[in-house]
């Protein structure tokens, strides 16, 4: 079975990281909107784990920039933003049950939110959060487990799942002008619509359903036109601080 392990939102989200936002977020409502998306794992028949939040780390909750899964090793990050980087511990003592560990070295960081894996490639975001070093380490382990890295510079977002996001296996959704398109070879992309843009988001459930932002309702009807059954949630407080969908979860 499918496992996601998630992590709970911290009292203290309204002091998250907000650098594209343009408030403060509210902790209370982005508990319910982390409940609303942890439902939609278990009725799509996931394993789900959820760790405990902790107040003394805000952005706690956005665990995907933790670690990173890869065949049978789960690579430890060294998260981009130094007030993060005690988030990986519990992560760490989770994946390590059931995952070869890797941990990533200074000088490297780099954000879960930067890793894209569709087929046999993995593409890298190098953006603020995610530097040279921790691509190339990335890269070892991707090659460990015979997979191709492609590294991709980031513009205007935070991270290159912020404006390339996967809606099937080989489908992606792209903020135009956030990566060159032409470092994504073969993948078939879907532009976010202009007046949506920054807004949509996704994270596929199975082969046909994908949970999607409900803040981008037109993007999800092209999502929709090449036939993936649309699942819609309202996670405006967790986009308050910079988060997607992804972000939210470690799939493995
Ligand atoms: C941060 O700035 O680190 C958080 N406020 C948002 C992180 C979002 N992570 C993600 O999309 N993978």
């Amino acid at each position: 079975m499918t496992r996601a392990l998630l992590r709970e939102v911290p009292d203290t989200f309204d002091r998250a990281i907000v650098t594209h936002g343009e408030r403060t977020p509210d902790p209370s409502l982005a508990k319910l909107e982390h409940s609303a998306y942890r439902k939609q794992f278990e009725l799509a028949g996931f394993d789900v784990d959820v760790l405990p939040a902790v107040n003394s780390q805000p952005d706690c909750v956005f665990i995907e920039d933790t670690a990173v899964v890869i065949g049978s090793i789960a690579l430890i990050t060294r998260p981009g933003a130094p007030s993060r980087r005690d988030e990986v511990d519990p992560v760490a003592d989770v994946l390590g049950l059931t995952h070869e560990l890797a941990h990533m070295v200074e000088p490297g960081t780099l954000d879960g939110g930067d890793v894209l894996q569709m087929g046999q490639t993995v593409y890298a975001g190098r953006s603020k959060r995610t530097n040279q070093s921790g691509i190339e380490q990335l890269r070892e382990v991707a090659a460990a487990q015979d997979m191709d890295l492609v590294a991709v510079d980031v513009a205007h977002v935070l991270h290159l799942k912020s404006g390339v996001m996967a809606v099937t296996q080989d489908t992606v959704v792209v903020t135009p002008g956030t990566v060159d398109e032409d470092r994504l070879g073969d993948l078939r992309t879907i532009h976010e619509s202009d007046e949506e843009r920054y807004r949509f988001s996704a994270v596929c459930l199975d082969g046909n359903r994908v949970m999607v932002t409900a803040a981008a309702p037109r993007t999800a009807e092209l999502v929709a036109a090449i036939g993936q059954e649309i699942v819609p949630i309202d996670v405006t407080e967790i986009q308050a601080a910079d988060g997607g969908l992804t972000c939210l979860s470690i799939i493995y």
